[in-house]
């Protein structure tokens, strides 16, 4: 069955996660790329089709989907030969569900006090503070990350899963973040095991974004 699907996404942002699994899920999709910079998820017509003005956001035959683990649920769903997610298994499911809602709700909101401090804060000094905290809840979390990947080579272990490509989406951040990573080779092997995936390459190509070797540290956005 043929599904038409768009995706919505900004080269680089948390929006990869849901484009790649879309490619390994090797099936049919459309992408539009959203300026983030200049304000295009404010815009009336993006905000008409996901009125929280954020991407990704996936076109469906059902309507506008958002948030990336339901998103990425639903890709692996379209695909099941492709077994990007242990439906057949709730402790496995469990278990990738357990991490991705650590991505979701602490990793990704780590990352977000830095460059998107406006939403919670408005005085120069709390936004300050923020940033500066930024670097070590990242560094706290990918920590324990570390530990999960012990067994590798991926999240679950031998089966690879949508919780790779949303792990690599912000283990893509790190360097931004001015993440120390001596202590997480765990996380920079399992970063450069994800780009020798045709997908993965695919992705990167269509975003026209670096590979992680070529990632330097830069200021917050
Ligand atoms: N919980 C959402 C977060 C989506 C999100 O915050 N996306 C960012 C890009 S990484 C965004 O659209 N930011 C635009 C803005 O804040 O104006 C998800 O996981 O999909």
């Amino acid at each position: 069955m043929t599904v038409s699907l768009t995706l919505y996404y900004a080269p680089g942002a948390c929006s990869i996660a849901s484009h790649i699994a879309l490619q390994e899920a090797q099936i049919p999709f459309d992408v539009r790329s959203v300026a983030l910079d200049a304000g295009e998820q404010r815009s009336p017509d993006f905000l008409a089709l996901n009125p929280k003005g954020r991407i990704p956001l996936l076109m469906t035959p059902f309507g506008p989907l958002t948030e990336n683990p339901a998103i990425l649920e639903y890709v692996a769903s379209l695909a099941p030969e492709g077994q990007l997610a242990p439906v057949e298994d709730p402790a496995k499911l469990s278990r990738m569900r357990e991490f991705n809602c650590f991505l979701s709700a602490t990793v990704h909101v780590a990352h977000a006090h830095g460059p998107r401090g406006g939403r919670w804060a408005k005085t120069a000094s709390a936004l300050q503070d923020m940033r500066t905290q930024v670097s070590n809840n990242m560094l706290s979390a990918f920590e324990l990350i570390e530990q999960t990947l012990q067994e590798g080579p991926w999240v679950l272990g031998d089966d690879f899963s949508i919780a790779d490509a949303y792990l690599y989406t912000f283990a893509r951040w790190l360097e931004m973040d001015r993440v120390d990573t001596r202590g997480l080779k765990g996380v920079l092997a399992h970063r450069a095991r994800m780009e020798q995936r045709p997908a993965v390459q695919a992705v990167l190509a269509e975003e026209g974004i670096p590979y992680s070797v070529d990632l330097k540290p830069r200021g917050h956005g």
